[in-house]
């Protein structure tokens, strides 16, 4: 697609979510460095996400984390969200922090805590049902240290049914979207280590159970091109937790460590037509249907450790936007053509010339057309939003992982 005005088009309904959890504070296992007008509640939490979509004008909606983001009134959270312009995203159950999951959480080897833990799930279902959220995201921290520890199969046969427990709970609407991920906590086994596993799983649930793809969830020089663009071709990529990473999952800005890996991962997506349910891309046969349904979820999965949160999040959708406008440029006609010819160089050279691309041009018109200021982080700083909250949020507990 070389037409601007298409690839700004793709780009004003591309929609990016915001994870809740960015805006609390977080560290590593060191350290975690408090910063001050860190919300305190999950409303002040949407109260920030807000402002990203302000600023940026693709982020509409904010994933929650339960119990993280644990409220009395769930309704009352979604329209205080709807009332600062967003909605509430996908609901994510959270079965590993508790003494119970030291084992396990649906894999443990103990029936009682599986069944706290598949109730936890329902819960979610319930708070979706509540919010108006259509994506239930799974993540299981469930594995073992050391062979022999438990038995892998048997594990495999608890997840099973727990997840078809809560598939059956899903309603109209909603779906389920599992998340993988190589290692840690545990060091031996996973019980979702690999897009395989979570694949097998989906496909024996059916329809509604599709993979979250996090590209900090891999072992290094892993090819989540390739993944990306399997998962799409069977119809079962759910959805992105979008971070980045230069060893293990360091959970940076999305486009921070290896923009150019983003650029091929959206270069994928741009083929497959999946940017936005319903996007057409004629490009070829494959992909020109247009996708229906709730599509892919582009979802970021981050912490800020060290920066301070809001501006960090404006930046990391800035990323997104540059990597996949690099990806709505590739003149995907010479692709076509330079690859059936078999010209290697040719069609490197074409992607490359996408890549290569300076858009932030672009993109400050883009924004200039959506009635933004053309440098959403230079226009949020200087709003005086930042300073308003470390004025105002004085006391009570912020948000996070202990600061
Ligand atoms: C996990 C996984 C989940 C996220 C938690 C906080 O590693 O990436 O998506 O919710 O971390
Ligand atoms: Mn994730």
């Amino acid at each position: 697609m070389r037409d601007l005005t298409a690839v700004k088009d793709a780009l004003k309904k591309h929609q990016i979510e915001l994870p809740s959890w960015a805006f609390g504070n977080s560290g590593t296992r060191f350290k975690v460095f408090g910063q001050p007008g860190v919300p305190r509640n999950a409303c002040e939490k949407a109260d920030d996400a807000a402002q990203v979509h302000k600023y940026t004008g693709v982020a509409p909606s904010m994933a929650v984390h339960i119990p993280w983001d644990r409220v009395d009134d769930y309704q009352a959270l979604a329209a205080h969200a709807r009332a600062g312009g967003i909605r509430i995203g996908a609901v994510n159950a959270n079965v590993f922090q508790d003494d119970d999951y030291k084992l396990g959480s649906i894999c443990n080897p103990d029936p009682k805590v599986r069944k706290k833990a598949l109730a936890h799930l329902l819960e979610c279902v319930d708070i979706m049902d509540a919010t108006g959220s259509g994506d239930l995201k799974l993540w299981f921290a469930d594995g073992t240290n050391y062979p022999g520890q438990d038995d892998i199969v048997a594990r495999q046969d608890r997840l099973a049914e727990a997840l078809a427990a809560v598939y059956a709970r899903l309603g109209d609407g909603q779906r389920m979207l599992l998340e993988y991920k190589l290692f840690e906590p545990s060091f031996y086994t996973t019980d979702v280590p690999d897009w395989g596993t979570a694949l097998a799983h989906c496909q024996a649930l059916g329809d509604k159970a599709q993979v979250v793809v996090d590209t900090g969830h891999h072992a290094p020089g892993v090819n989540i091109e390739f993944i990306v663009a399997m998962l799409l071709k069977v119809g079962k990529l759910g959805g992105f937790d979008f971070n980045s990473r230069f060893y293990a999952d360091d959970d940076l800005m999305v486009g921070a460590a290896d923009p150019f890996q983003f650029f091929r991962i959206m270069h994928e997506v741009v083929k497959a037509a999946a940017l936005y349910p319903g996007q057409r891309s004629g490009i070829t046969a494959r992909s020109a249907a247009a996708h229906t349904g709730p599509g892919v979820a582009f979802m970021l999965d981050q912490c800020h450790n060290i920066e301070p949160k809001i501006p960090a999040q404006i930046r990391s959708v800035m990323n997104v936007q540059e990597g996949i406008a690099k990806a709505l440029l590739v003149d995907i006609d010479a692709l076509a053509a330079a690859q059936l010819d078999g010209d290697v160089l040719g069609a490197n050279a074409v992607l490359m010339d996408a890549y290569n691309t300076d858009v932030r041009p672009l993109l400050a018109g883009l924004r200039e057309e959506m009635g933004l200021a053309p440098d959403p982080v230079k226009a949020y700083l200087a709003s005086g939003y930042g300073e308003k909250i470390i004025a105002e949020r004085v006391g009570g507990t912020s948000a996070g992982w202990g600061a």
